[in-house]
């Protein structure tokens, strides 16, 4: 198979081969020049590639050699290679949708489908079982109560997120019940538990799609109203605390969530539980220009009663560093101080006391005051002492321990020379980091905590039923320009995602074929093994060589490039690079990361000092926040993990990830999934407004694409044998029309000269190539015209 994914016009090309709906599969040679003819004689259309390289579509006016004139929709005429011209659909086939309808199912096709119906304001189409969903950004009036009804009841069949949850919904009920049925539900019978996962780049709507999904099951799954309203409002929570405006989207979501929801055995929601993964810490601290950190710090400030500032010694938002570095500290569509009151009633709602939120908000202003904590440099080796001013005062009290003790913290380290203890100063860098760690430590904290507390709301105890939807949001897979170790995680988890993806897929196809008695030539598909090894091969992946150089307190990110070209050059996946970073082929493309900062992001530690001065604090948090890090440090590792050289050491930020991961991936394993796959239309975030290439890049990075390969390489089309005799009886003669379903398709599929490698007959269904029912919808449409004289056609055909 097909490894490194090469994309443009040789994939193109590639994706091209093997679709012909007039010419025998495999005879794919000069496919266009036994085409082109037919296509120009009934002024079929074409795509073709303009100067910019987008594809137009047009009609092939004349063909020279090599070349064809293609007239264009602005009536220019452009001259181009013939090899590169594809076929477009019929007209009739404008927007439908399932994209395995298409007749023709290459890239322009299946974008300009999805174009159309965007621009008309249907944001879902199907790509086979997945679910493919552009972000409208702006409210398209599909999601009131009616449209609920509506799937709920089966009036509705068109693409929807509602259809999926619907669907999912289903299968749980009837997994859980299919002892009773086991006959038709044969295929479910241990998938009671469902998942929904949902990707796509920042921005593509992957959070209001779970939410969509939330709502849906909350109306169908709805009992006493209280623990699905539960459900529905930790939203606030998550949001206020783990979602901030950044380059791409002004709610960006910077952790990844699983929810997972139980249901009675009557079908009602009665308990949900939230798994969160890889909150991004650094945002607390450092922010990029033109963005915010985590919504809840500028609700606080601009939305905390005058009563509730005083007790937090609560300034303006633009008076905190980690705030105002960036230039933005208002997004213009968003009240923070209307959210703030949604946020507390969404707290009270999930029973956290108002005790416990005041002290949720003197963490928060902690946090604020640590980051105008600032230092001076004293002497000529650059060591500090810290600024006494108010901010030392305020973080002090706010955390629960005196200024000198937390001076101390951030000023000071305690090294072990030989059997005695000596205290040394820091410097600049060394403090800021210290001081920082610190408030990333809180931040992160708090939001464990708070999880948690949502967590213990939201169970009733009652979960055992068996029947579960989880659903999943997580980060898509994220190429920016300079990628750094949060990238790195986010993309190794994306190819352990795409990896499950793929592998259902196929088994999917592969299983339909098998029990309808289908003989099928299984199609290659890309395996991404290769760079999952890279990552996860011990003792020599990327893991583990990053954990082990992350234990060497000298080691720099150069060390750190230097070892890994040593050991994963032969990996193909692989490439090291000058000045410290390194690339590494995704099954979605190349990515370059750049390694400064990783050791200190993949060891995350706080230094024992600050360890020290929190788990002696008099406020309930911080003591609270230190013995649970102690709890999980001393935790046995996971069942996953191999002992190794440095299990008795504090595990790694990036082997943390991992296990939970791995957990992650276990339990999607044991669920019946559905996809949806999100797509962001423009970088504007601003409706109708629909940019080619950025689409069609998504298409393939989330494997849309590569679904209708797979679609295209098989037995796209689909119809049982009595929908096929139905919709073209009307060929045969009388006499052999009243026979059985499969005799009547069969005489039809004979009467039309189908080519037999182009169709298998099974036992409910029929399945075609890709484009086979181009030619019988032809004549179907020449029939009800009444232009089609059948007996002649049946005549001649019989001659
Ligand atoms: V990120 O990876 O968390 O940065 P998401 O979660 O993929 O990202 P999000 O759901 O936050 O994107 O969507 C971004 C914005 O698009 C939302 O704030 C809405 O303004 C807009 N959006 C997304 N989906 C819909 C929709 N179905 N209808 C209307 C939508 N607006
Ligand atoms: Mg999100």
């Amino acid at each position: 198979g097909e490894r490194v994914r090469t994309f443009g016009p040789k994939r193109v090309k590639e994706m091209e081969a093997g679709e012909s709906p007039y010419v025998v599969a495999g005879s794919n040679e000069s496919r266009w020049d036994d085409k082109l003819g037919y296509f120009i004689e009934k002024k079929l259309h074409v795509w073709c590639r303009s100067g910019d390289g987008l594809w137009e579509s047009g009609q092939i006016q004349s063909t020279s050699g090599e070349k064809a004139s293609v007239l264009l929709s602005d009536n220019s005429v452009v001259t181009v290679p013939i090899q590169e011209l594809l076929p477009a659909n019929p007209h009739i086939l404008e927007g439908v949708d399932d994209l395995v309808q298409l007749s023709y199912l290459n890239e322009p096709s299946v974008l300009h489908n999805i174009r159309c119906r965007y621009l008309q304001d249907i944001i879902y189409t199907k790509a086979g079982p997945v679910l493919v969903a552009v972000n409208p950004f702006k409210d398209v009036e599909i999601y009131e109560h009616d449209y609920v009804t509506a799937y709920r009841q089966k009036l509705l069949d068109s693409p929807h997120a509602y259809a999926i949850a619907d669907e999912a919904y289903d299968k749980m009920m009837a997994g859980a019940n299919s002892h009773f049925s086991v006959t038709i539900f044969v295929n479910f019978a241990d998938e009671t538990n469902q998942s929904i996962i949902i990707s796509g780049e920042s921005g593509a709507g992957k959070t209001e799609t779970a939410k969509i999904v939330m709502q849906y099951l909350a109306v169908i799954g709805g009992g006493s109203g209280v623990i699905e309203s539960e459900v529905l409002q930790t939203s606030y929570i998550l949001e206020a605390f783990g979602n901030a405006k950044t380059a791409r989207n002004d709610n960006s979501s910077r952790f990844g969530k699983l929810i997972e929801i139980h249901f009675s055995a009557s079908g009602q929601i009665c308990d949900a539980k939230i798994q969160t993964f890889l909150l991004e810490k650094s945002r607390v601290v450092q922010l990029a220009l033109g963005e915010r950190s985590y919504h809840i710090f500028y609700q606080l400030c601009s939305g905390a009663s005058s009563a509730l500032r005083g007790r937090l010694r609560l300034k303006k938002a633009s008076d905190y560093k980690y705030l105002n570095q960036s230039d933005c500290l208002e997004i213009h569509t968003i009240d923070d101080a209307q959210k703030f009151h949604t946020l507390m009633g969404a707290l009270d709602t999930v029973r956290i006391c108002k005790e416990d939120q005041e002290h949720v908000f003197e963490m928060l202003a902690a946090v604020l005051w640590l980051g105008n904590i600032s230092f001076l440099v004293t002497d000529n080796q650059n060591h500090i002492e810290v600024v006494a001013d108010e901010a030392v005062t305020n973080a002090a009290s706010l955390i629960g321990c005196s200024e000198p003790e937390l001076v101390l913290a951030l000023s000071t380290r305690k090294i072990q020379a030989g059997k005695d203890e000596v205290t040394r100063r820091l410097t600049l860098q060394q403090a800021i980091d210290a001081r920082d760690a610190l408030a990333k430590f809180i931040y992160v904290s708090l939001f464990d905590w708070l999880i948690e507390e949502i967590n213990s709301s939201l169970t009733t105890g009652k979960h055992n039923t068996g029947r579960s939807i989880s659903i999943l949001d997580f980060y898509g897979y994220e190429p920016l320009k300079k990628n750094s170790f949060q990238q790195f995680c986010v993309n190794y988890a994306n190819e352990r995602l795409q990896q499950h993806f793929n592998r259902h897929l196929f088994k999917l196809e592969q299983e339909e074929y098998e029990l309808d008695g289908i003989d099928w030539t299984k199609v290659g598909f890309v395996d991404n093994v290769d760079c999952l090894n890279l990552f996860e091969k011990k003792p020599i992946g990327l893991i583990s060589l990053l954990d082990e150089i992350s234990n060497f307190p000298k080691a720099t990110n150069l060390t750190l490039v230097a070892k890994l070209k040593q050991h994963l050059n032969a990996n193909h996946c692989f490439k090291g690079e000058r000045g410290g970073s390194f690339i590494i082929h995704h099954n979605a493309g190349e990515v370059l990361y750049d390694t400064e900062d990783f050791l200190k992001k993949n060891r995350e530690s706080l230094h024992s000092e600050s360890i020290q001065l929190l788990s002696l604090c008099t406020s309930r948090f911080p003591q609270y926040f230190t013995s649970t890090m102690l709890k999980q440090s001393q935790h046995p590792e996971s069942k996953f993990m191999q002992s190794s050289m440095f299990a008795c050491q504090k595990q790694t930020v990036a082997t943390k990830f991992k296990v939970q991961l791995f957990e992650l991936m276990q339990h999607l394993e044991s669920t019946n999934p559905h996809f949806i796959r999100c797509i962001k239309p423009n970088s504007k975030q601003i409706p109708a407004v629909f940019q080619n290439d950025l689409a069609l890049e998504q298409l393939r990075c989330n494997g849309v694409l590569e679904v209708v390969r797979i679609s295209r390489l098989g037995y796209p089309i689909r119809m049982t044998h009595q929908e096929f005799a139905t919709r073209y009886r009307f060929i045969l003669p009388e006499s052999m029309a009243c026979q059985d379903h499969l005799s009547m398709s069969i005489a039809i599929l004979q009467q039309f000269d189908i080519f037999p490698e182009m169709y298998q007959v099974g036992y409910t269904k029929l399945y075609f190539r890709a484009g086979q029912i181009v030619a019988l919808e032809d004549v179907r449409k020449q029939f009800l015209q009444g232009t089609l004289e059948v007996q002649k056609l049946s005549r001649a055909r019989r001659a």
